[in-house]
């Protein structure tokens, strides 16, 4: 089937005018299709799901579905519109919430107009727009039932199994790869005794499981193009009941680099502080006051093992031989660790700095 007869088991009418590529994410593949409705152009977003990783396609998307609902209720309750601040599904013609054909899962999105997304901060207000934009996702969706959500992946921000899985890994070293990253192994070895800082504390019942984005990049925010406010989270895949630090700390990860992701001159990779303090602010202005103590101590705690365990995420994918995140280069899943790690060393070098940023914020 060719993706125009896709686009047609959708409920959408008019014709489609084109369809590209959009979007830099690793896992799904997205399309931007375009479509003439009655004189009209309309657009909208298709993706392809990534069935390797979401095995259950029904219960991701119904995860999805039930958490679009319930934000545009409460969107729509509070004087907003709820096509600009949330997400909508199109459905399939039968009704469905997604299309098979040839094997594959597809899904439709309304396309948010006039709005932008970012693969790197511009300006530090982006960045605390887009903080309040997480922020806010977390507190409406604070008495969201918790317990409907499934699990779309196992354990995926459980950091001493992403250990263990990373130790299996260098064991097999299937590729014989493991050589060329001996210091990047090294040093994560040398951080075993911290991966399970969190997920103790969540154990313990010291921290509170809250329902999570858990993929908190820059460019899964949609900003306005005109105001530059942050409007709507987007990239739902992986909402699931965890931890609010590490919501915090993959955006810190991903957008207080002063590098990009797979930077491959480490030099330029470093923890910009005022980025850094934006995002407290606009996080803990976000989550309105919901945060406990404990958590946002642990903020800067989350901003280094997300990054600890990301790094540990790709190195584990180049051992074995670059199946899970899509590459685009030789060799760039250790590019994309190596940033990593360095983002984590330079974290570890202004610590005091980080903790006294979140100490001095008003939550
Ligand atoms: P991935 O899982 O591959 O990261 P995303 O759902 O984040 O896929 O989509 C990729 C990009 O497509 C986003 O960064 C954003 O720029 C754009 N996008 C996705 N959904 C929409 C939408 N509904 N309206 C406008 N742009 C969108
Ligand atoms: C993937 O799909 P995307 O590109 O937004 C990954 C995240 C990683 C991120 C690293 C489902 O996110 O966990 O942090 O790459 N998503 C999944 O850039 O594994
Ligand atoms: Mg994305």
């Amino acid at each position: 089937m060719d993706k125009h007869e896709i686009v047609g088991m959708f409920a959408v009418q008019g014709a489609v005018l084109g369809i590209k590529e959009y979007g830099s994410g690793h896992i799904n593949r997205t399309e931007l299709v375009e479509m003439e409705q009655g004189g009209q152009r309309r657009q909208y977003i298709l993706q392809q799901i990534n069935t390797d990783i979401f095995q259950n396609v029904d219960e991701l998307m119904e995860n999805i579905v039930g958490v679009t609902d319930f934000l545009r209720r409460k969107i729509t309750a509070r004087g907003k519109d709820p096509d600009r601040e949330a997400l909508c599904v199109i459905p399939a013609k039968d009704g469905a919430s997604y299309c098979r054909a040839d094997g594959k899962c597809y899904r439709m999105y309304r396309f948010i107009q006039d709005a932008v997304s970012f693969d790197a901060v511009k300006k530090p207000s982006d960045f605390y727009e887009s903080a309040l934009a997480f922020g806010t996702f977390q507190s409406l969706l604070a008495d969201y039932p918790a317990d409907t959500l499934h699990e779309t992946i196992a354990d995926f921000h459980n950091t001493p199994k992403r250990f263990a899985a990373f130790e299996k890994a260098v064991q097999a070293d299937v590729c014989g790869r493991a050589q060329a990253a001996e210091k990047e192994i090294a040093f994560l070895k040398e951080r075993e005794g911290e991966v399970s800082v969190l997920v103790d504390l969540l154990d313990a019942g010291k921290l509170p499981l809250r329902v999570t984005h858990n993929d908190t990049k820059l460019n899964n925010v949609m900003l306005d193009a005109k105001t530059g406010k942050g409007i709507c989270v987007i990239d739902l895949d992986t909402v699931m009941p965890g931890l609010s630090v590490y919501d915090f700390g993959d955006s810190i990860r991903f957008g207080a680099n002063t590098a990009a992701e797979d930077e491959a001159d480490l030099s330029k990779v470093s923890l910009d502080l005022e980025l850094y303090e934006q995002y407290v602010k606009g996080y803990l202005k976000g989550c309105q006051g919901s945060l406990t103590e404990l958590e946002k101590k642990m903020l800067p705690t989350g901003a280094k093992l997300m990054t600890l365990e990301c790094g540990m995420r790709f190195l584990t994918d180049y051992l074995s031989g670059d199946t899970y995140f899509r590459i685009h280069r030789e060799h760039h899943n250790l590019d994309r660790c190596r940033t990593q790690l360095a983002l984590v060393a330079d974290m570890e070098r202004k610590w005091e700095q980080m903790a006294d940023i979140v100490a001095k914020a008003e939550s």
